[in-house]
């Protein structure tokens, strides 16, 4: 029986030891639980996060929050990825994380799902401009876009990004999904997404379903 209320307790208060003997627990017993953990890891992020808004924690324990939810993702990682696109023509796509925001941890776990699930992923990287994804979708041809950010002003930068689409002309040719943690619904009708989704799963279902209606 796997305590996952210790497990974002771990996390929050920075304690690898404890995160890792718990995470190992889980891939010790068959992984099934691994997408739970993880939920609860973020969690966890999210305690790191509030903390740090009460001036508890400082930038570095943000970095150090960062690297322990890199190694949780590390250790989980065959729990979370269900392989089915090997032998499949390959769907190409662009990910990254929009301008202005660093943030890349979620960003990296979408695209190691995205990759187990058959993308193959085009990952521009971090505080990407618009002009390099357009650039890039049109040298490519490349008609999936999945735009990340964590930062409240990374709405404006996906906004920003989209409309900028709109004015190159190739905003038709593309579908946008956009995810992070300050994105739903009503972000997604702001910037002008296809799309939206808050974990790696709904991003392959939205992925899927439109590199089928476009194959
Ligand atoms: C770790 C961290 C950092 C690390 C990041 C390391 C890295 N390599 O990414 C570092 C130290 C660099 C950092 C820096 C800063 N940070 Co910071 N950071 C965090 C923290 C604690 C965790 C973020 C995280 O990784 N979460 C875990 C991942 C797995 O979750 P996720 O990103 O949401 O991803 C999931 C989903 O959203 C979705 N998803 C993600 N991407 C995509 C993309 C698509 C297309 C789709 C469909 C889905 C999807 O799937 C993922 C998996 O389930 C958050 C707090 C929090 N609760 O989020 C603050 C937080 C985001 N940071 C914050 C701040 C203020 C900063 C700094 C300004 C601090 C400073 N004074 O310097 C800088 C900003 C730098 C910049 N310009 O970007 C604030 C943002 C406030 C705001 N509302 O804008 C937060 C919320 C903390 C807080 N509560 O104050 N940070």
């Amino acid at each position: 029986m796997i305590d996952f209320g210790a497990l974002t307790e771990a996390v929050g208060d920075l304690d690898e030891d404890v995160m890792v003997e718990i995470l190992e627990k889980v891939m010790d017993e068959g992984g099934s639980e691994a997408q739970a953990a993880l939920d609860a890891c973020q969690k966890g992020m999210d305690t790191v996060g509030s903390l740090f808004e009460e001036g508890e924690y400082f930038v570095g324990d943000l970095i150090y929050a960062g690297e322990l939810m890199t190694k949780a993702v590390e250790i989980l990682k065959d729990g979370l990825v269900s392989g089915d696109g090997s032998g499949e023509t390959k769907t190409r796509m662009i990910l990254c994380t929009v301008k202005d925001d660093l943030h890349d941890i979620g960003k990296n776990i979408v695209r190691s799902m995205l990759e187990a699930a058959g993308f193959d992923v085009l990952d521009l990287g971090i505080d990407v401009p618009a002009e390099k994804i357009i650039e890039t979708a049109k040298a490519e041809d490349i008609h999936i876009i999945g735009l990340s950010g964590v930062l409240t002003l990374a709405i404006d930068s996906m906004k920003n990004t989209i409309d900028a689409m709109k004015d190159a002309g190739i905003r038709d040719q593309v579908k946008v999904v956009i995810g992070g943690a300050p994105v739903n619904a009503d972000v997604c009708v702001q910037t002008g997404a296809d799309a939206w989704a808050s974990s790696p799963q709904t991003t392959i279902d939205h992925c899927k379903s439109w590199a089928a209606a476009m194959a």
